[in-house]
C-alpha cells in the first residue's frame, strides 16, 4: 500500500508537471483527486486495511494528498498567470508606432486675406458693418449719384432679380445703409468686406467676388487723411518699403476721384512682366465722398466731408500670393487651396 502510494504521488507529480494549460490541469485534479480518482480510490482501500496498517497508510494517505493539493494549486498559478501574459500580449497596444494623421482643415486664401484687411483696418479705429447681398436699386445705384439712366449703372454688369431688387455690385450699398442709420452722428469710420456680383465670367472676372470697401465722414476730413490710411494700408499689407501712387480718375459717388497704385511687389519699381515694366500695380479706387451722397444719407455736406475707398480683395491676393489665375480660387481644388 505504501509502495502504491509513492507510485501514485510519482504519476500525479509527472501529470502535473505535463499539463500545458487549465483544461490538463483539471484533467490531472479529476484523474487523482475526483470520485473515481487513483488516490481517492486508494484513501477508500485504506479504510478496509487490517487494523495494524491502518495508522500509518492512513497517514501516508493523507500526506500525498496534501502534496498533491499543493502541487495542483502551484501548477495552477503558474498557469493562469501565463494565461494572463499571453491575452495582455494579445491586447497589446505599440504606443510607439506613428499615430494616424489628422486631416487639419484651413481658412480659405480670400478669407485669410479679408481677415488681413480687417485687422488693419481695425487697427486705425474703423469698424465693421455688414449689409444684405440682395439689394435695392436705390443703395446700390440711386444713393451713390447714380440715377436711372446714368451711364455708369452699366445694367449689363447687373444681376436683377426685379425692377427694384438685384444683387449688390459693390459693398457701398452698406455704408450708405450705415450713413443712414448712424446720421448725424460724427465720426464714421467703417469698412463693409463682403461679396459682390457682376454678370461677367472669363479667366480674370468670376460672376461672384469679394469687395472691402472703407468710409471715413468727420467735420474735417480731408484729402491727406486718404493717403494717410491708405498709405498705412498698403506697408502693412504689402511691406514697409511699398510706396503709393495717386493718378486722377472718376467715379460718380466721390470727388475728387483716384486711382490708387503700389511699387510693384515683385521688383519694388524697377520694372518687371508683373507690372507690365511701369514699376506700378493698381490696388484699388478711391476719393472725397460727393456731397450728394452726403446728403441723401441724412448728412449736412456743409458741415462734414469724407473719404472713402474700394479694393477688389481677389487682386489683392493675387498680387499678394503670386497667383497667376483668378479661377484657382474657386475651384476649390485642395491641392491649391492647402498651399497657403
Ligand atoms: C474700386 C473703387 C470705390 C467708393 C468705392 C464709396 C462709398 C460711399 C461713398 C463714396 Cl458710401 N464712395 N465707395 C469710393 C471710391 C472708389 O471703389 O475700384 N473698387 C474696387
Amino acid at each position: 500500500m505504501l509502495r502504491e502510494l509513492e507510485e501514485i504521488w510519482r504519476r500525479a507529480q509527472a501529470a502535473i508537471a505535463a499539463a500545458r494549460n487549465l483544461e490538463e490541469i483539471e484533467a490531472a485534479r479529476v484523474r487523482f483527486l475526483g470520485r473515481k480518482g487513483e488516490l481517492t480510490q486508494a484513501l477508500r482501500r485504506v479504510a478496509s486495511l487490517p487494523a495494524a496498517e491502518r495508522p500509518l497508510a492512513g497517514q501516508r494517505a493523507n500526506e500525498v494528498k496534501e502534496k498533491v493539493e499543493r502541487a495542483l494549486a502551484e501548477r495552477t498559478g503558474v498557469l493562469r498567470g501565463e494565461a494572463l501574459t499571453r491575452r495582455l500580449e494579445a491586447e497589446a497596444v505599440d504606443v510607439t508606432l506613428p499615430g494616424r494623421p489628422v486631416m487639419l482643415g484651413y481658412r480659405h486664401p480670400l478669407s485669410q486675406v479679408r481677415e488681413e484687411i480687417e485687422n488693419i483696418f481695425l487697427g486705425l479705429g474703423f469698424s465693421i458693418a455688414e449689409g444684405p447681398e440682395v439689394e435695392l436699386d436705390y443703395y446700390n445705384f440711386e444713393a451713390l449719384n447714380l440715377p436711372k439712366g446714368h451711364p455708369a449703372r452699366d445694367m449689363q454688369d447687373t444681376f436683377f432679380i426685379s425692377e427694384e431688387i438685384l444683387l449688390r455690385t459693390h459693398t457701398s450699398p452698406v455704408q450708405v445703409r450705415t450713413l443712414e442709420r448712424l446720421a448725424p452722428q460724427l465720426p464714421v469710420k467703417v469698412i463693409a468686406p463682403g461679396k459682390v456680383y457682376r454678370r461677367d465670367d472669363d479667366a480674370t472676372h468670376s460672376p461672384m467676388f469679394h469687395q472691402v470697401e472703407g468710409l471715413a465722414v468727420d467735420t474735417n476730413i480731408r484729402f491727406s487723411d486718404l493717403k494717410g490710411v491708405l498709405l498705412v494700408f498698403a506697408r502693412e499689407m504689402f511691406g514697409p518699403k511699398t510706396k503709393l501712387r495717386l493718378r486722377p480718375s472718376y467715379f460718380p459717388f466721390t470727388e475728387p476721384s483716384a486711382e490708387v497704385d503700389i511699387s510693384c511687389v515683385i521688383c519694388g519699381g524697377e520694372g518687371c512682366r508683373i507690372c507690365k515694366q511701369t514699376g506700378w500695380l493698381e490696388i484699388l479706387g478711391a476719393g472725397m465722398v460727393h456731397p450728394r451722397v452726403l446728403a441723401v444719407s441724412g448728412y449736412d455736406p456743409e458741415k462734414c466731408r469724407g473719404f472713402a475707398f474700394g479694393m477688389g480683395i481677389e487682386r489683392i491676393a493675387l498680387l499678394k500670393y503670386g497667383v497667376n489665375d483668378l479661377r484657382l480660387f474657386f475651384d476649390n481644388d485642395l491641392r491649391f487651396l492647402s498651399q497657403f
